[in-house]
Order: C-alpha cells, then structure tokens, then sequence
C-alpha cells in the first residue's frame, strides 16, 4: 500500500475514468471495475497526505457520439455528459482539490488519453509536474492510451496495476508489455 513517503516533490496522481459505465451495471462494464476503487482510496490518501496534485479523467461524450455502435463507432453508448453512468464511481472519495479532465466532448473522433487536446502536458509543465502515478479504466484502452501520452510527454510514468482493469484479458495483458515497451513502469 502506498504511503506519504511513496509519493515525492514534481508528483501527480492521475485517475483515468472511474465512472458509472465503466463498473459492473454499467453500459460497457468492465469485468471487476469497481474493485479498483478501495485501492484507488488508498492511493488518494496517501496523495492528500504527501501535498500531490490529483487529476481525475472522465469520459464525457454527446448524446450520439460517432465512437458509439448506433452511429457505426465500436462501443455501446456510454459516459453520456450529465447522466449517471458517467458519473464517478460513488465510493470514490475525491478530495475538493482534485482536478477534472474532461475528454470524448469532440463530435469528430473519440479521444482516449486524457492528454488528447486536453491541454494537460502543459498543465503538468506548468506545475513542475516531472513523475505520474497513473490507475483507472480501463488498461487497454484509455489507461493504456493515456499513460503512452504522459511517456511520450517526458514524464516518468509509474501504472498501478492493482488499480487497473482491462475490457479483454488478452487485451490487457498486451497492453502491460506494450507499456513497458514504451519506459513505464509497472507497479505490480
Ligand atoms: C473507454 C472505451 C470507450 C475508457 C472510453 O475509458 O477506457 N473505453 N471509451
Ligand atoms: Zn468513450
């Protein structure tokens, strides 16, 4: 479990999509997806005692979004903005400092790193922000795209793997070499 003294000076925590839809009940459930939550608190703690920014992605897409099946995308309609299932996971105990990333808004293509015209990269910069602690839904898709982001960013890029979860094993499990390929270092 992680503590203060995991955490140092140039740290953030970044906590990509723990929403409704994401969860078992949702619209595109991820197998166990909120069994990542308790973790995620921990890791939450730790952060708020050791002074570490908190930023926290959501996928927020308009009512027929062209990444939805309806409109020939590859997923069920999910995440649309304001409705419960894309709210965040309840239990989920975000801090009043945490930061929204809100991304999937563009009517055009879909966007799965929170890096993606989100202007995070230079909000990082911007705060001396030189390592990321990366968790969330799911591993092989946005997880997977975000952290790849963050890495070719120049940020140091630690996954928390207990804090993770793949729509596909097999999925998930390329997507760890994948990463590791790419210089992130996977917590296991
Ligand atoms: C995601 C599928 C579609 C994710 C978002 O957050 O991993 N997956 N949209
Ligand atoms: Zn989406």
């Amino acid at each position: 479990m992680p503590d203060k003294a995991t955490f140092r000076k140039g740290d953030a925590l970044l906590i990509v999509d723990v929403q409704n839809d994401f969860c078992p009940g949702g619209a595109l459930p991820i197998e166990a997806g909120d069994a990542i939550v308790p973790v995620l608190n921990e890791w939450i703690n730790a952060a708020e005692n050791a002074g570490i920014r908190i930023y926290v992605s959501r996928d927020w897409h308009p009512e027929s979004h062209m990444s939805f099946d309806s409109e020939g995308g590859a997923w069920p309609p999910h995440c649309i903005q304001d409705s419960d299932g894309a709210a965040f996971h309840s239990e989920l105990s975000l801090p009043a400092g945490a930061v929204i990333v809100t991304k999937g808004t563009r009517f055009d293509r879909d966007q799965y790193s929170a890096f993606d015209e989100t202007g995070l990269a230079d909000e990082l910069a911007r705060r001396n922000v030189r390592r990321v602690w990366i968790a969330g839904l799911a591993l092989d898709v946005c997880v997977r795209a975000t952290a790849l982001d963050a890495a070719k960013e120049g940020l140091e890029v630690h996954l928390i793997k207990t804090a993770t979860r793949p729509v596909t094993l097999e999925g998930g499990s390329k997507a760890l070499e994948e990463l590791e390929r790419a210089g992130v270092i996977v917590e296991e």
